[in-house]
């Protein structure tokens, strides 16, 4: 792809838009940089490239857009922007940053998507591919923008890459070596549009693979179903409820991969430090794409046995008077929810709340009962979810997030869970979800 000479808008100076901008600089394009945000907000890097010659600050709408040959938008921007609309009218390329970087990448690519459970198999998958000896890069959503590996030396064997459907969303070509698709569960509908959309976004994660490759499937996830045929790479599924055959499956306490050829491989469950059955289809996952990248059992069951998991998700977060308390902020989902919820058997009282992403809050009526005593309501989503929930558990509303911690504790009885899972995005009053749950723990740890 020739850069030189090209002018391109690049859309947001965030992490994405400033690494795009200095790689699409360093290769000989002229950029437009622009942002909705005052140029005094931009990320601290961008004074980095803020005095090159060819590179110039556009205004934040369409006249960014003139003469430009090629828009690269930052994953945030939502597909129905104004810009967006009026590039697709002017008939701009609009490529996403992982697009552009898949360009200029020469080493496989392992990439994991899914609503929930992508940057701790993401993770982990690193740790196998590491403990094996290979050289890998860990990217993409995860926290480093793939393009920024683009500009480099490229000398690893593999790059492990979370990839969410923002960044699918102008993806044309992007073709993983192997790629997992962990499950679809509603999410993100105001950005796509539909939760059809979002489905069909996630699936371009296939799109391009070839014979060579791998697609490792979830068996039970209903919105996977009908994807397998038509997929050119070979696919190996995984069900942490049925048998699989091929595939991974979970018997007699063991995660069983049954080979095409008829050939087995156990590896023990008790390896896995992290709770819930969710985490098992996660390490199934990282399994299957592990074997495939030529990682051996026993580096597989090593890295595996020593992964304690990732901050804000199901963490333990302290301990007063007998009720434990639990930071899942990374929980900005239903779905996401429900998988932490599974994992107690004790009573819960659940904090939930914060930005509303549209979730549908009442399919976790019949879970509530089961599982919690009480329900905190905080942040700007707590007037739309409380008629959601109406009549399932006691429900308790409170503004911030102090004060339903405090409101939680004031309820609990020793022996209780107080679980933050918020199943909402944080940006009513925090940066991001790590923030939101730093904040839940210095709260819990105030007690
Ligand atoms: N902006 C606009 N107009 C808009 C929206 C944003 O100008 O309509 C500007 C903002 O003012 C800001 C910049 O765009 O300056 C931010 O761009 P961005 O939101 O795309 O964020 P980046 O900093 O580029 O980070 C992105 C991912 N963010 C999102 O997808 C929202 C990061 O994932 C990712 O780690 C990073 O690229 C590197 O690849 C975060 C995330 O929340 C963790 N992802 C979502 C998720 O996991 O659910 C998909």
């Amino acid at each position: 792809m020739q850069l030189a000479g090209k002018k391109i808008a690049v859309i947001g100076m965030g992490k994405t838009g400033i690494a795009a901008a200095v790689f699409l600089d360093d290769n000989g394009a002229a950029v437009v940089a622009v942002d909705e945000k005052p140029r005094s907000r931009w990320g601290a890097e961008f004074e980095q490239i803020a005095h090159r010659p060819r590179l110039v600050l556009g205004r934040y709408d369409e006249t960014a857009l003139d003469g430009a040959d090629l828009v690269v938008p930052s994953p945030g921007i939502p597909p129905r922007h104004p810009i967006l609309t009026a590039a697709r009218q002017k008939k701009i390329p609009i490529l996403s940053e992982i697009e552009l970087a898949y360009r200029f990448i020469r080493v496989p690519i392992i990439a994991v998507t899914g609503t929930n459970g992508k940057t701790t198999t993401t993770t982990l998958l690193g740790e196998i591919l590491a403990r094996a000896g290979k050289k890998v890069h860990v990217g993409g959503n995860i926290g480093n923008p793939l393009i920024e590996y683009a500009g480099t030396a490229q000398t690893d064997d593999f790059i492990v890459a979370e990839i969410s459907s923002f960044q699918l969303q102008w993806a044309e070509t992007f073709s993983p070596h192997a790629a997992i698709l962990l499950n679809i569960t509603c999410d993100h509908v105001n950005y796509h549009g539909s939760f059809e959309e979002y489905r069909r976004i996630k699936g371009r994660i296939f799109e391009h693979q070839r014979e060579n490759d791998l697609a490792v499937l979830n068996a039970e996830d209903p919105h996977q179903e009908g994807l397998g045929p038509s997929l050119r790479a070979a696919v190996v599924r995984f069900s942490s409820v049925r048998p699989q055959s091929p595939g991974l499956c979970l018997e007699n306490g063991c995660i069983v991969y049954r080979h095409p050829g008829g050939s087995e491989e156990r590896y023990p469950s008790e390896m896995i430090r992290l709770p819930g059955l969710h985490n098992v289809e996660n390490v199934m996952a990282a399994v299957a794409a592990a074997r495939f990248c030529g990682c051996s059992k026993e580096s597989i069951t090593e890295a595996v046995s020593q992964f304690r998991g990732l901050p804000h998700r199901i963490e333990f977060a302290g301990e007063k008077r007998s009720v434990v308390f639990y930071d899942d902020s990374k929980g900005t989902n239903v779905d996401a929810v429900v998988r932490a919820l599974q994992t107690f058997s004790s009573p819960v009282i659940l904090l939930l709340g914060g930005r509303d992403k549209d979730g549908n809050f009442e399919a976790l009526k019949p879970l509530l009962r089961a599982k919690t005593k009480q329900v905190v309501l905080f942040g700007e989503a707590r007037d739309r979810i409380e008629p959601q929930l109406g009549g399932a558990i006691p429900i308790a509303k409170e503004t911030t997030l102090k004060e339903a911690v405090l409101r939680a504790y004031r309820d609990a009885v020793p022996g209780d869970i107080v679980l933050l899972s918020p199943g909402c995005a944080s940006f009513d009053a925090f940066a991001n979800y790590k923030e939101r749950g730093n904040h839940f723990k210095e709260v819990v740890g105030n007690l």
